[in-house]
């Protein structure tokens, strides 16, 4: 048999531009999804771009939109306007890339099981119960975006337009429905309360410019001329898992370096076993700490050349201090012990916070010194703790005292952004409203508005928050109730619709989050979408533009949230306003040919809308390297800080910590300083009760909350709180068991996995599950977020849901 689908894949393939002979290829395909055949660039039947399989089978095209910082095309089999498979594009192999294949990961192969989905939302329904409660009613498209245009009209008129806000949300990257048909029919009707920061990067976007002026990285292809690498935390193989992006991009440049790979996260991640790294295991929020002993080690060995320290950044030493600065306020005098607290950092003390021993410790700093080519850089599971903002700048201090930045196979300590191909969006006009709050406290918006002030709360544009928000718009996201803190303490806040008094959800699926709607709006899933779209943010050096098509005709009433935006728009008398006479449809070819006037070569849009990816590229080398032009010429290309060099002392920081008032035990210092958290192993108080630190992580099962309702999924990549076999004796559990992992916050029954892969005293749990109350008030659905604390960190005000204390028992 395998001689016959050899044959007819060898004759599709010296065909591959034809329409496919029916009736052969047809058993080609069948066959080969039978036995699964290993991919490889000719493996698969290939057809022209939208065309007929056999009698009954199409090809379209389409893609995952999801937020996992990947963008992959998919290419979905349709027969009698059903979904039947999900497959990979064709790899490529062209001169730009080589053999190449963009290849979606497990969750966006399950896709057809997210359509299908018993929970998709049919109809436009309205609550009924209490809020909260699930309990809706259908109502038709006229009454549901009537009912959304008076809600917003009132509620303009009584609080004006900050009282309405558009929530974080991350889960469709759209370009001409969802978020942007949002904003731009706020923006027409006074504006908004915008937010800032993300639930991803809020502590390392608001710290980083302190330190570099603009967040940039070198991309993962510099590591082909690296001899060591080191990730804090940053862990590819399994948050960015396509074919098309980072990881990929990785292991082709570890395979020419054959770099050594050092990991150092608390678990023992997939990234440790397909990079062959070595696993340096530390505790959670502890990672300044580490830095400050390898900095021990380099200063007290003389392996740091200070004059080249100097000549890019201040305040390593009291030399290039600035004058508003103590005079042992340096990270020097931090160091050796004669800064204000008076303690050495010592290998020996920074194995006391970390756990990492210090012999470790000084071969590390040995090893990192003695690099030819260290790529230094972390993922932002680091920073999203309580003490992030002081992670993330340490890491960042780390290149620049072994100076491994600015030069080919370095980095300069973040994680790199891929660069956009520049695929427009719908133009959502600009926001009346200049007010912003940091996205992680909207709830607080909502319950103590008085209390949102700019030297508070981060407020930004203006001093404090004029009135409470009264009103949210949910596309797309869980952050209402899933993704966000405190779990239990959300879902008060929500209940009491005298607070906020209008939630609109618009959604595929009925979510825990959906449950709290006022008005339920269902959307159009991915395959059923029109669009054209760019590789998203992490697709390293590469990039693309993906044309998706209506796969299947949008069933039940589900719509784009262009034309629901529209409709709404039509009953304030603003329909024109909205659309400028264009549909949907029209404005992908607007803005296909506004890339195409730029890129001259690309084909008429007519043969473009049906190719699925229509054009790839790649950043060139040069402009991969962080910090290139400023390691050359640091005076003719300065960073964007005040003093044109990388902050390791800050005086705007060491300004703004005067002038904010924190809450108790909160710092904001001036140098990346170790800070201890309130809920950190080191706290013996809180451990008494609570003895572990429970992180979050981003599991390859699920994608935040999209996909966890894939049974699918589950069976591959099970939810389970991962501990450590001596945690696990002490409380007499075995694998598979099920557990409560709990604090004064909440409960969490779930699974438990006893595990090397774990720090002893650490425990892990994959975020994104979907809550679920049982009647004694036990989240038995696992979402971690039922532990997590609303205290934000202390610069950005960002989210520390990986900071977490909690003891674990056998349910
Ligand atoms: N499969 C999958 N991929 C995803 C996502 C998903 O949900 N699923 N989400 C996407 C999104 S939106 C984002 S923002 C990114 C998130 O990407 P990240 O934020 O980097 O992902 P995390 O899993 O939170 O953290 C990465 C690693 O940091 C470790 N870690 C936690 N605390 C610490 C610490 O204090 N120190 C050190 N050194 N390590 C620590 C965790 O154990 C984890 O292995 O991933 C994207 N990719
Ligand atoms: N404890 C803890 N919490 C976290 C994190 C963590 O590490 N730990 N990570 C945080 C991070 S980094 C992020 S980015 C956020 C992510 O949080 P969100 O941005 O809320 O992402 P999802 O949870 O995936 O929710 C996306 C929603 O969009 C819906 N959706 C998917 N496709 C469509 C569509 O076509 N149309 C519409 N209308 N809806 C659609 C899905 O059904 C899902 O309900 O979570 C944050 N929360
Ligand atoms: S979840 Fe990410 S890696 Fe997986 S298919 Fe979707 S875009 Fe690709
Ligand atoms: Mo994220």
């Amino acid at each position: 048999m395998k001689k016959i689908i050899e044959d007819l894949l060898h004759q599709e393939i010296s065909r591959r531009d034809a329409v496919i002979d029916a009736a052969k290829i047809g058993s080609a395909v069948a066959i080969t999804s039978a036995i699964s055949l290993p991919f490889s660039a000719n493996a698969q039947p290939s057809v022209t771009p939208t065309g007929v399989v056999n009698d009954n089978e199409t090809v379209r095209h389409s893609a995952c939109l999801v937020n996992c910082g990947s963008r992959c095309p998919l290419k979905v089999i349709v027969k009698d306007d059903r979904i039947v498979r999900i497959e990979p594009e064709d790899a490529k192999d062209d001169s730009v890339f080589g053999e190449h294949q963009i290849r979606p990961c497990l969750r966006g192969r399950s896709n057809r099981w997210r359509v299908y989905s018993p929970d998709r939302i049919k109809y436009p329904m309205k609550r009924v119960g209490k809020r909260g409660e699930g309990k809706f009613k259908r109502i038709s498209w006229e009454e549901a975006t009537a009912f959304v245009a008076s809600e917003m009209k009132r509620i303009a008129e009584k609080y004006g337009n900050e009282a309405i806000y558009y929530n974080y949300q991350s889960g469709a990257y759209y370009h001409n429905q969802g978020t942007h048909a949002w904003k731009r029919l706020l923006n027409l009707t006074g504006g908004y309360l915008n937010y800032h920061n993300t639930y991803s990067t809020a502590q390392i976007a608001t710290a980083t410019p302190y330190t570099h002026g603009t967040y940039v990285g070198s991309h993962f292809t510099q590591i082909a001329h690296s001899d060591l690498v080191v990730f804090f935390g940053l862990n590819l193989s399994e948050t960015r898992m396509s074919g098309g992006g980072q990881v990929e991009e990785l292991r082709r440049a570890l395979e020419k370096s054959q770099a050594r790979v050092v990991i150092i996260d608390p678990r023992y991640t997939d990234s440790v076993i397909t990079q062959h790294a070595e696993w340096l295991a530390i505790r959670p929020t502890t990672d300044a700490a580490l830095v400050a002993g390898l900095a021990h080690t380099l200063i007290s060995e003389n392996l740091i050349d200070e004059a080249l320290v100097n000549r890019y950044s201040v305040g390593f030493d009291a030399s290039t201090l600035p004058a508003s600065a103590a005079p042992n306020a340096s990270y020097k005098d931090y160091i050796l012990g004669t800064g204000p607290d008076g303690i050495a950092k010592t290998p020996e003390w920074a194995a006391n916070v970390t756990g990492i021993p210090a012999v470790r410790i000084r071969q590390l700093a040995r090893e990192i010194a003695g690099a030819r080519a260290c790529y230094i850089g972390q993922g932002w599971g680091p920073q999203r703790h309580a003490n992030g903002e002081q992670t993330v700048r340490a890491i960042q201090t780390l290149p620049a005292l072994t100076g491994h930045f600015g030069l080919q196979g370095t980095n300069n300590g973040n994680w790199p952004y891929g660069t956009p191909y520049g695929v427009p969006t719908l133009p959502v006009g600009s926001n009346p409203i200049k007010t912003s709050i940091p996205c992680y406290l909207w709830t607080d918006a909502i319950l103590n508005p008085e209390k949102m002030t700019a030297t508070t709360m981060g407020v930004k544009g203006a001093e404090k928050l004029r009135v409470g928000i009264k009103m949210v718009v949910n596309q797309a996201g869980q952050a209402l109730l899933n993704q966000h803190g405190d779990i239990n303490r959300t879902r008060k806040i929500l209940a009491d619709d005298t607070l906020c008094e209008t939630i609109v959800v618009i959604d595929n699926h009925i979510t825990p989050s959906a449950k709290f709607a006022d008005i339920l709006l269902p959307e159009t899933s991915y395959l059923e979408a029109e669009d054209l779209v760019d590789s998203s943010y992490s697709t390293g050096s590469h990039n693309y533009m993906i044309a998706i098509q209506k796969t299947i005709t949008p069933m039940w009433e589900v719509r784009s949230t262009y034309d629901i935006c529209a409709d709404i728009a039509g009953h304030l008398g603003l329909k024109e306003q909205f659309t400028e006479g264009r549909t949907q449809a029209q404005w992908v070819e607007k803005h296909y040919q506004q890339v195409k006037e730029k890129r001259t070569y690309l084909p008429e849009w007519s043969v473009a809308k049906e190719k699925g990816v229509i054009d790839q590229q790649i950043a060139t080398e040069k402009q991969s390297i962080a910090f290139l032009d400023f390691r050359a010429d640091p005076q003719a290309n300065p960073l964007k800080t005040p003093s044109g060099k990388i902050e390791i002392y800050s005086e705007a920081l060491a300004k703004l910590a005067q002038t904010w008032t924190l809450p108790e035990g909160d710092r904001i210092p001036a140098i990346s300083e170790f800070c201890v958290v309130r809920e950190s192993h080191l706290n013996k108080t809180m451990t008494a009760k609570y003895p572990l630190q429970l992180s979050g992580f981003h599991t390859k099962g699920h994608t935040h909350s999209t996909y966890s309702n894939v049974q699918f999924l589950h069976e591959a990549v099970p939810d389970e709180v991962w501990i450590n076999p001596i945690d696990a004796a002490a409380r007499q559990l075995k694998s598979g068991d099920r557990v409560r992992v709990f604090n004064d916050r909440g409960v969490v029954e779930i699974p438990c996995k006893v595990t090397q892969r774990i720090l002893p005293g650490v425990a892990a749990m994959p975020q994104g599950a979907w809550t679920r109350l049982d009647s004694a008030g036990v989240d038995v659905g696992g979402c971690i977020n039922t532990l997590t604390s609303q205290d934000p960190s202390p610069l950005a005000k960002g989210n520390p849901q990986h900071t977490n204390l909690v003891e674990i028992q056998r349910a």
